[in-house]
């Protein structure tokens, strides 16, 4: 019997036609049916193809022209549609809508990106994570393009292109992609105190999300709410996800990045398309003029947070994703993010740093989409009524009627006019003050931050970033840029220093740096630790379950159930993929092959096979290191008799997260966590 898929793979007139019986017919650009889209017009069969063939030459033009220059940053991301809710009313702060109609639902849409690699590298580099949302607002798009740290690695714009040339791949070899761990990223970062509070971010494990959806968010600078008198107040925004935040560790999300390059894009796509979403809470954090200049840093300098404790975050809203574009590039690779795409009632502050970013973006972008008519793209355009006099361009969309594109008319009377009560205003400042290349004087303070972030952490995060700044600065060729790197660190926290000096097997602990300040001892601040955030859930969590020929059915469909009851997504994996014959005879269905689908792919595993598979399973590489390592990632590992000779062949100790498959609470309670007592007994950290 002929199937499509023979139609289709065939040369043959007359399959074509039965397949196109059943479909739209396929048409060139103009609209002319094809008749035949496996072969092009030839002269003879054996002989040259002709320039005549206008469909072969349309259809081959198109695509070599498919790619449009990917973003010099962020380029690689994962975006999807959702709402935006308000809870609470910002009225007496604000004239936005968005914030002051409490339950109107705001369309959005948002994507979450990497910063260094290009659009092809892999979801899970140690890397800071973009997170834009624009907003679509009943009075105009308003984009919040922020990122899952709350500060920035430097102070000005004028030393963006500095740093991000020195963090992408170096420019004589073309390598590393994606990867901060290399001379001129360290060379860069040891010459610019500045930004000791993000290498301090960075090397935690806040850059290595276990999803897109566990992940927080900042609008990094502090913005200005403007009410209907005109009073200004100051505010920073915050993401907060639903499903707690979590991280992978090191050597897990070195190997994801090898099992599954689409680590990120793919679990975000399953859980949308499995009815799940991506939430966060949306928090404020709001203070007068008056506040900030008592705050023992400046506000306006986005290397400094403004801890929780000291301003607390006043939760306005939720954000909710809940919708995988229909196509990838007419969405998420052409959406245009601005940091000055606000509605009234929201501006601007003086930071430098976003200063310089206002210009940015629409220039970027005016070169990446080709047109000044990009904001005509569906994903770009607002979904309120607009009316403007800007005209013509490349790709001109719109055919606005009538002889009047300019302002004021006489002549078209409904054309469309400024209105000072309903449109944008900036604030009124005085601006007064001696002009010139210049920061503030309190920007000089670089390392206090950073030490309260790092005595902010728990143990096994501290163990962790001082790792990651061993294992980076151990990529470094050049001794000069590592002993720099530990005299800054000796400013942060001297046992920091200490620990990734004899890391890196200095012979004696460098110089101190010079601050241009004195470090202040601020307090610790519980709310920048992550495991402090994490939650203990499977809401959102994998689990796999390790099966072969003989195992036992009844436990794996108990397992199943609990497990898919408390919210993990659970996927059975089998040396074939075709699946696998139970204890009992019967057949069983699994997702994914064993060599395949590696433990790291999973929050926790279970392990049920018969003796025999046990055994057999010891002799093979993939089965012991998916043991290995969903221990040495701790990991709460459920096992059953016929599994022990294969934890004996990963050679793991069992402790308190290794449990009987009968004891499927104990397994599923030990899942919702990491077992972070047991990594001393895999790992040595710095
Ligand atoms: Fe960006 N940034 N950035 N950035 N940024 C871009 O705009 C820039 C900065 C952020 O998913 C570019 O359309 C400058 C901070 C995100 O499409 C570009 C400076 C923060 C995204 C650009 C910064 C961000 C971008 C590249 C220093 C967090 C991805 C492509 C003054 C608050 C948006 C594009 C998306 C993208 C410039 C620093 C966040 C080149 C000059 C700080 C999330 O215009």
């Amino acid at each position: 019997m002929k199937t499509e898929h023979d139609a289709h793979l065939g040369t043959g007139g007359e399959l074509h036609q039965q397949a196109n019986a059943e479909h739209l017919p396929l048409t060139t650009q103009q609209g002319v049916a094809v008749s035949d889209n496996q072969n092009s017009l030839r002269a003879h069969p054996q002989g040259p193809t002709l320039l005549e063939d206008f469909i072969l030459r349309e259809k081959i033009t198109h695509f070599d022209h498919e790619r449009i220059p990917e973003r010099i940053v962020h380029a690689r991301g994962s975006g999807a549609h959702g709402f935006f809710e308000l809870t609470h009313s910002l009225e007496e702060f604000t004239t936005a809508k968005v914030l002051t109609e409490v339950g109107v639902k705001t369309p959005v849409f948002s994507r979450i990106s990497t910063v260094a690699g290009g659009s092809g590298s892999s979801d899970t580099p140690r890397d800071v994570r973009g997170f834009a949302i624009k907003f679509y607002t009943p009075q105009g798009n308003w984009d919040i393009v922020g990122n899952n740290i709350p500060v920035f690695f430097i102070q000005d714009a004028i030393k963006f292109p500095d740093l991000v040339h020195a963090v992408k791949m170096e420019p004589d070899r073309g390598f590393p992609q994606a990867a901060s761990a290399h001379d001129t990223f360290w060379d860069f970062i040891s010459l610019t105190p500045e930004s000791m509070h993000m290498v301090m971010w960075i090397m935690s494990d806040r850059t290595l999300p276990r999803s897109l959806r566990m992940i927080e968010g900042f609008g990094v600078h502090s913005f200005r709410l403007l009410n209907a008198a005109g009073e200004p107040t100051f505010v920073k925004f915050h993401w907060r996800p639903r499903l707690g935040l979590q991280s992978t560790v090191w050597d897990e999300t070195v190997k994801i990045a090898g099992a599954d390059p689409d680590f990120h894009r793919r679990e975000l796509f399953e859980a949308l398309g499995a009815g799940e979403v991506a939430e966060w809470d949306f928090a404020v954090q709001l203070f007068t003029q008056a506040e900030a200049d008592k705050f023992p840093f400046n506000h306006l300098d986005a290397t400094k947070l403004i801890p929780e404790e000291l301003v607390p975050l006043q939760v306005i809203g939720r954000l909710v994703l809940d919708r995988w574009p229909d196509n990838f590039f007419a969405e998420t690779e052409q959406v245009a993010f601005c940091p000055s795409h606000l509605v009234p009632g929201i501006d601007f502050s003086n930071d430098p740093l976003l200063q310089g970013r206002l210009f940015s973006y629409l220039d970027t972008q005016l070169s990446r989409l080709g047109s000044p008519n990009f904001a005509q793209l569906p994903i770009n355009a607002p979904k309120c009524p607009f009316a403007h006099q800007q005209r013509d361009g490349h790709m001109q969309m719109a055919q606005p009627r009538g002889r009047v594109a300019y302002e004021p008319s006489s002549l078209a009377r409904d054309a469309p006019r400024a209105d000072r009560a309903t449109g944008f205003a900036s604030v009124a400042l005085d601006e007064g003050g001696t002009r010139g290349r210049a920061r503030a004087a309190s920007f000089a303070d670089h390392y206090s931050q950073a030490r309260q972030f790092w005595i902010s952490q728990t143990a096994p995060e501290q163990a962790h970033l001082a790792s990651a700044l061993v294992f980076e600065l151990s990529k470094v060729e050049h001794p000069h840029v590592r002993q720099a790197m530990v005299g800054h660190l000796r400013l942060v926290d001297e046992t920091l220093a200490q620990r990734v000096s004899t890391g890196l097997g200095l012979s004696e602990l460098p110089e101190p740096a010079n601050p241009a300040l004195p470090v202040q001892d601020l307090p610790a601040s519980p709310a920048l630790s992550l495991i402090g955030k994490a939650r203990d859930t499977l809401a959102g969590r994998a689990i796999a379950i390790l099966v072969a020929d003989g195992s036992d059915g009844v436990a794996i469909a108990a397992l199943k159930k609990a497990a898919a009851a408390a919210g993990a997504r659970v996927k059975l994996v089998a040396p074939r993929v075709g699946g696998i014959t139970l204890a009992s005879g019967k057949k069983l269905a699994v997702d994914g092959q064993l060599a395949g689908t590696p433990s790291v792919l999973f929050d926790a595993v279970a392990l049920v096979l018969s003796e025999p598979a046990g055994k057999a399973l010891c002799r093979e590489a993939a089965a012991v290191d998916f043991v290995r390592d969903a221990y040495g990632h701790l990991k709460a590992i459920a096992t059953d008799a016929g599994a022990q000779a294969l934890l004996m062949a990963s050679g793991i100790e069992p402790d308190a997260g290794v449990v009987g498959v009968g004891d499927v609470k104990a397994f599923l309670a030990a899942a919702a966590t990491r077992q972070w007592a047991r990594e001393k007994s895999v790992r040595t950290l710095a």
